[in-house]
């Protein structure tokens, strides 16, 4: 009997519980004709998720050519390698090391700290060795005694970290912690809104972007409506029957421009027919806010139609022009965007629990600082009335963010980065809930919404680490908080005169007054087609918790606080290259019974 496998599907069969395995040997495999029992075998002698480093896949895939007495792996000389070589490395070392990019098979990045490991493309001697029966090589491997250590190895990973990376270990986890307090209070209930994990629905096409922006009009519309009394879509005017009426449209803006005699224009399109309507201003006036209007956000503008200069039956919407109004009527300004109303005050928990809000860890990154670190968990420690901790995105520094960004690396393993958060996160007592999301360096896809870390990344993380989506909604004992890493911050301030992405809160602002905590699509902002726009702030929170431009923030608006919890990660090259000066060592802790703020500096404690 042949196998009715091939090559590639056994590969794709153990490439998908993260065992990575070499074409050759997958041949081997489909030579033998028991193929489906052989792979249960090697999937049922490593755990589902378990991630082999191309290196140790290579020494297994070599096993199976060899019969026992032909040339053993190195696996001895690396590991005194990695032992003899634990210092944290200097600069120029660090030039020699190489990252491996995960294959899309779920291979795990190796840590190739040295060049005695056999590379993926450099497997030698493959035809001199003795072919044996692919069953009997597999038993072989299994109960070699260095693969079975290997195997461990990988299961532990968060435990060998001091292995690979002494001296930072050695500042977090070597030294003595405080006997945690018992927390105060019970936990609350909480319910989590608004989170892509899960749901993609997208299938990339270029349909899904426009169902992407009816949904979001479709939104907007309804908040809009909820102000103005009889509110207008762009294809339902006429330019024949309104001509000459006063009225209040909503459209998303496809630009806006102001012409040589100082007007000012904003073109306004339907989602559904892509229909254009050109409303303008000739009074000075509307500047101010006419300024803060950025492209494919959803407003409202009033003021009053043109009559057609000409008649026929092909009379479109071109060959009018809303007038708008400079003045603001029954409290309804001549541009509306969906805002925030002004809060009423909710019922809230009564006692005073308290949330503290980090984000931008950057775990890996040279520039990362441990010490200051080590001030926030033994404060967590020592602050019984702390229950919750939100963590905002970037929780590691990633791999392959930017060009060149290796070199400012100090773990160099994607891996190893969540493996040390892990570990990071486990000093953190058991009793307070962590609610991370993620951000443009973690290992999720950039395009937002971003759904949250896969499991390969999870498991190294206790069960009081709850991983959500970027953005999220938490509702926690009735507290709303909104979470976004933001990335569209710098988007919005260099759309909008007068705006420093040094200063996120009152571009933090905008993303209220706009009801999108993404508005611009496009420019650095990369936004996945689903067919519901995630980024609009259905409702609005009582808190909304930003990181990425690394400097930290407080406010309020309309009753909703804003806090951007800044970073742990020292100034990197790239960031002195664009004059970006971060804030270290940073927390805030929001107490839910009274919403009051408290600004924590580690360097300070
Ligand atoms: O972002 C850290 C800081 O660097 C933040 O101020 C944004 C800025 N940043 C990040 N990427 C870019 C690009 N591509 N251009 C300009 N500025 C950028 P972090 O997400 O932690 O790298
Ligand atoms: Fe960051
Ligand atoms: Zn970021």
């Amino acid at each position: 009997m042949t196998s009715q496998y091939s090559e590639s599907d056994v590969t794709k069969e153990l490439g998908g519980v993260g065992i990575f395995i070499l074409p050759d040997a997958a041949s081997v495999i489909c030579e033998s004709d028991d193929t489906t029992k052989i792979i249960d075998k090697i999937k049922n002698s490593y755990d589902s998720g378990v991630t082999i480093d191309v290196e140790k896949a290579n020494n297994i895939t070599e096993n199976f050519y060899k019969s026992e007495n032909t040339n053993e792996t190195t696996i001895d000389e690396i590991d005194e390698n990695e032992t003899s070589g634990s210092k944290r490395k200097d600069k120029e070392d660090k030039e020699n090391d190489k990252i491996d990019k995960p294959t899309d098979m779920g291979v795990s990045t190796s840590n190739n700290d040295n060049d005695n490991n056999i590379k993926n493309n450099e497997m030698t001697n493959i035809s001199g060795g003795n072919y044996i029966d692919p069953e009997n090589a597999l038993d072989e491997i299994m109960s070699n005694e260095k693969a079975v250590k290997e195997k461990s190895k990988f299961l532990n990973r968060k435990d060998t970290l001091n292995d690979r990376h002494p001296e930072l270990c050695d500042i977090m986890f070597n030294r003595e912690l405080s006997e945690p307090q018992d927390r105060l209070y019970n936990e609350l209930n909480y319910k989590i809104k608004g989170d892509i994990t899960g749901e993609s629905r997208g299938e990339g096409k270029f349909s899904d972007y426009r169902e992407l922006f009816e949904n979001r009009f479709n939104k907007m519309f309804s908040l809009l409506s909820d102000r103005v009394g009889r509110l207008y879509r762009i294809c339902d005017i006429d330019p024949r029957r309104h001509g000459g009426e006063g009225l209040t449209v909503a459209g998303i803006v496809n630009s806006t421009f102001v012409s040589d005699n100082d007007n000012y224009f904003i073109d306004l399109e339907d989602p559904d027919t892509n229909e254009i309507l050109r409303v303008g201003w000739t009074d000075d006036s509307i500047k101010e806010v006419f300024e803060d209007i950025v492209t494919d956000e959803v407003i409202a503008v009033r003021g009053n139609l043109s009559e057609p200069d000409r008649k026929g039956k092909d009379i479109g919407l071109s060959d009018v022009i809303i007038w708008g109004d400079d003045e603001t009527r029954r409290g309804r300004p001549p541009i509306m965007f969906p805002d925030v109303p002004r809060k009423k005050s909710k019922k809230k928990p009564s006692q005073n629990i308290e949330v503290a809000m980090i984000g931008d860890i950057h775990i890996g990154a040279n520039e990362f600082y441990p010490r200051y670190w080590n001030k926030f968990v033994d404060w967590i420690r020592e602050n019984p009335q702390v229950r919750y901790i939100f963590v905002v995105g970037d929780i590691v520094e990633g791999v392959g963010v930017y060009p060149d960004q290796k070199e400012e690396l100090d773990i160099i393993d994607i891996y190893d980065q969540y493996a040390m958060a892990g570990r990071m996160f486990d000093q953190i007592p058991d009793d307070v809930q962590i609610f991370a999301t993620v951000g443009n360096h973690d290992a999720v896809r950039l395009a937002e919404p971003q759904p949250t870390l896969d499991e390969e990344f999870r498991k190294y993380f206790s069960d009081n680490v709850e991983f959500v989506g970027n953005p999220v909604n938490i509702n926690l004992g009735g507290v709303e908080f909104l979470m976004y890493h933001g990335m569209s911050i710098n988007a919005i301030s260099e759309a909008i005169p007068g705006l420093d992405p040094e200063d996120p809160i009152p571009i933090m602002e905008h993303m209220l007054k706009k009801r999108h905590v993404a508005p611009i699509y496009g420019k650095n902002v990369r936004l996945a087609p689903e067919t519901e726009d995630y980024l609009v702030i259905d409702d609005p929170p009582d808190v909304l918790h930003c990181g990425h431009v690394h400097k930290y923030g407080q406010g309020s608006y309309n009753g909703v606080k804003m806090i951007n919890t800044a970073t742990w990660q020292g100034q990197t090259s790239f960031q002195k290259s664009k004059g970006i000066d971060p804030e270290v060592g940073y927390w805030s802790v929001i107490n839910l019974s009274t919403l009051e703020i408290e600004k924590f500096v580690s360097k300070n404690m």
